[in-house]
């Protein structure tokens, strides 16, 4: 056994900070740890065991903590350590500095967290080799998706000049065991991979490493084209392959352990190889390609929506599976959890289903795109744990999070959502994770400024676990999809119907309301979507009398008085989850305000002030989707639930669509709670 001991003789008390001043939110999670302190000019190879002892010395631990090289716990992977703990001496042990690394910072929130190391040690490793942000960042500073203010990335200064920030986002993210990162937006610009730009990406590149981040970037597939007037970018001309081989070694000679690329091709208006009468097999190949003798990996999007077939949901299987065992083994099909986009709640992707012979890996998004921005409370874990429930984390061998981090001072706009980020790289490394363990843990790093009585806790971690549901309830609840304004995704509008634009971008196309019922008949009888799942999910969804009620109107085309689960009517189930979703939403705003003297004031009237917009959006949402899918059930609201207090015509009068693009927002017509 290979052995390393160190310690250094500096002994620090903790000392809370979080009560000293007030709280802007930028320390994320790490709050009583100095990153001054812990700042490191560390490089090359043992630079994370570098950051390793700063961080020990910085929380003043550096006696009482070990750190050891071994090869004792191989099955860990090479990123894997084990906590031990002998006396007063801890010790941390790992093949890898990197897992020192990851293992001293579980080891330094444990210790704020008050937990003892267990006599028999705790073992740790990650599920997936790869733990990926996805940033979609423009190079202008603008963020696709984004609500937490402009890039991080500050491409005018760089090379020269490097924000603080960097460092403080990469050991954010190594505190959580992630380890790559994409920089740019998937709907990328061929100038990402200039020359100039490859050294801006190189300056990130050097801040990342020693806290083991491998840097990614999103490529356009017709950058040969549009950077170097190439005359095509057909993945089989010989021409177009060598361009890329020559690019990826000018990519390594630069950045010598760049990760690789990620791909959004034919979609969305992207270029892609069938642009060329080429497969997505023969354009990922080639980059795959340039990139193998550099040990790089090529994240071949599967998002694509060519209407092939006439129901969406059906298309990235269509396209995907037949090529299943065509791509070469450094390609990872990225699929994003559900088969449509994003939504409060989808079915797992049946792509998942369909790749036997290619690696996979989901694409998650952290950045609340369809629910709520920042102005709301969405904690995600429990999504993620529900997609992890039906496609075993087995089967990946890779995750990517689409990140909610910009340039605001608490990184992520809402802090609450601060919690997604930290969720996804705690579910990253181990999807087996309890969501209300994770809440539980990041309610005590980063909001709490003290340890409230054991009911005012609960409710805290209580909220943030029923949230993401309270979301699906009011805006789209029974498998409901995709009912929102058009453009910004934020407020609804399931009555939007613009003449012109493609069917597959409005609510009408999925909703279906009509006098008969609700939903998208994508059973054997409808689009027939239930055929690309394995079995038992398959034969469950598709017979409307064994689809769970969670995914009804996705599979089905159900009548008014259809029997739920409940042995409610469809309509009366719809109507009280609109109820329960508005009434979630009170119980979040309740269940806050029980807590006020234990967390920070200023991250407490932020909060607040977005969980009152919050009560306000969700009666909206019940409101504007009652309201019109009445004008097809014709039936009434049940008399004990809070009746709907606008009226269809003055709610259709409100354009909360495409002309508000840039600042959505339901106008606060309830504001006086
Ligand atoms: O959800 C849709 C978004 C687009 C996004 C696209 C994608 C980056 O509305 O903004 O583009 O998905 O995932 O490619």
């Amino acid at each position: 056994m290979k052995r390393l001991l160190i310690s250094t003789s500096l002994m620090l008390a903790i000392v809370a900070s979080a009560n000293a001043a007030a709280d802007d939110g930028s320390r994320l999670w790490l709050h009583d740890i100095p990153a001054a302190d812990a700042a490191t000019s560390g490089t090359g190879d043992t630079a994370p065991l570098d950051i390793a002892f700063s961080e020990l010395k910085a929380a003043g631990l550096a006696d009482s903590v070990y750190l050891v090289r071994s090869n004792d716990n191989k099955d860990l992977g090479p990123e894997g350590f084990c906590i031990t703990r002998n006396k007063d001496i801890a010790l941390i042990n790992s093949p890898s500095d990197k897992g020192l690394l990851y293992g001293t910072y579980r080891y330094l929130q444990l210790h704020r967290l008050g937990v003892a190391i267990p006599a028999d040690g705790i073992s740790s490793g990650p599920k997936f080799p790869r733990r990926i942000l996805n940033h979609w960042d423009n190079l202008d500073g603008t963020i696709e998706r984004g609500y937490a203010g402009h890039s991080l990335w500050k491409w005018d200064e760089l090379p020269d000049s490097l924000s603080s920030r960097y460092r403080e986002y990469a050991r954010a993210n190594a505190s959580i065991g992630i380890n790559g990162t994409v920089l740019n937006n998937v709907n990328a610009s061929p100038k990402m991979l200039s020359t100039d730009y490859l050294k801006k990406v190189a300056a990130i590149a050097d801040v990342m490493r020693p806290y083991g981040m491998q840097v990614y970037l999103s490529v356009n597939f017709a950058t040969p084209m549009a950077l170097d007037s190439l005359p095509t970018a057909d993945p089989l001309d010989p021409a177009v392959a060598e361009w890329w081989e020559r690019k990826a070694d000018e990519i390594y000679s630069l950045i010598p352990d760049f990760g690789g690329f990620l791909v959004k091709a034919n979609s969305e208006g992207q270029p892609g190889p069938h642009d060329f009468g080429r497969t997505h097999a023969d354009g990922a190949n080639m980059l795959a390609r340039a990139l193998a003798p550099h040990n790089g990996i090529v994240m071949w999007r599967a998002f694509v929506y060519s209407p092939s077939d006439p129901d969406r949901a059906k298309q990235a299987y269509l396209e995907f599976e037949p090529l299943d065992g065509q791509f070469d083994p450094n390609v990872i099909i990225q699929i994003k959890n559900g088969p449509i986009d994003f939504q409060p709640r989808e079915p797992y992707s049946p792509l998942f289903d369909g790749l036997h012979a290619t690696p996979t890996m989901a694409e998650l998004q952290i950045t609340q795109e369809y629910l709520g921005h920042a102005n709301h409370l969405a904690y995600l874990a429990p999504m993620w744990k529900e997609f992890f429930n039906y496609v075993s984390p087995d089967s990946m061998v890779a995750v990517a999070g689409v990140a909610n981090i910009g340039d605001d001072v608490n990184w992520t706009g809402n802090p609450m959502a601060q919690a997604n980020w930290w969720a996804f790289g705690r579910l990253a490394w181990d999807p087996s994770l309890l969501s209300r363990d994770i809440a539980d843990e990041w309610l005590r790093l980063s909001v709490l400024t003290s340890e409230p009585p054991a009911d005012v806790h609960s409710a805290l971690v209580g909220m943030m676990e029923t949230s993401r549901e309270d979301v699906v309830d009011y805006m789209m609840p029974l498998g409901l999809h995709h009912l929102f304004a058009f453009g910004h995704h934020y407020g609804p509008e399931p009555w939007c119907d613009i003449p012109g634009a493609r069917a597959d971008w409005l609510p009408v196309y999925y909703h279906r309301a009509d006098s008969a019922g609700l939903g998208f008949d994508r059973s054997s009888t409808g689009s027939n979507a239930s055929a690309q799942y394995a079995e038992p999910f398959r034969s469950m969804v598709d017979s409307i009398s064994t689809c769970p009620d969670r995914f009804l109107l996705w599979f089905h085309h159900a009548p008014w008085n259809h029997r739920m689960q409940s042995g409610k009517t469809l309509w009366e189930e719809l109507c009280y989850r609109y109820d329960a979703g508005v009434k979630g939403a009170d119980n979040l705003l309740e269940a806050w305000r029980t807590a006020a003297p234990w967390i920070d004031p200023e991250i407490y009237s932020d909060v607040e002030k977005r969980l009152l917009t919050q009560t306000v959006d969700a009666r909206w949402w019940r409101d504007a989707c009652l309201e019109y899918f009445r004008t097809f059930s014709g039936l009434d609201y049940p008399a004990d639930i809070e009746q709907p207090q606008r009226k269809l015509p003055d709610m259709k009068k409100i354009d909360l669509g495409i002309s508000n693009y840039e600042n959505p927002s339901i106008p606060l017509l309830d504001s006086k709670r």
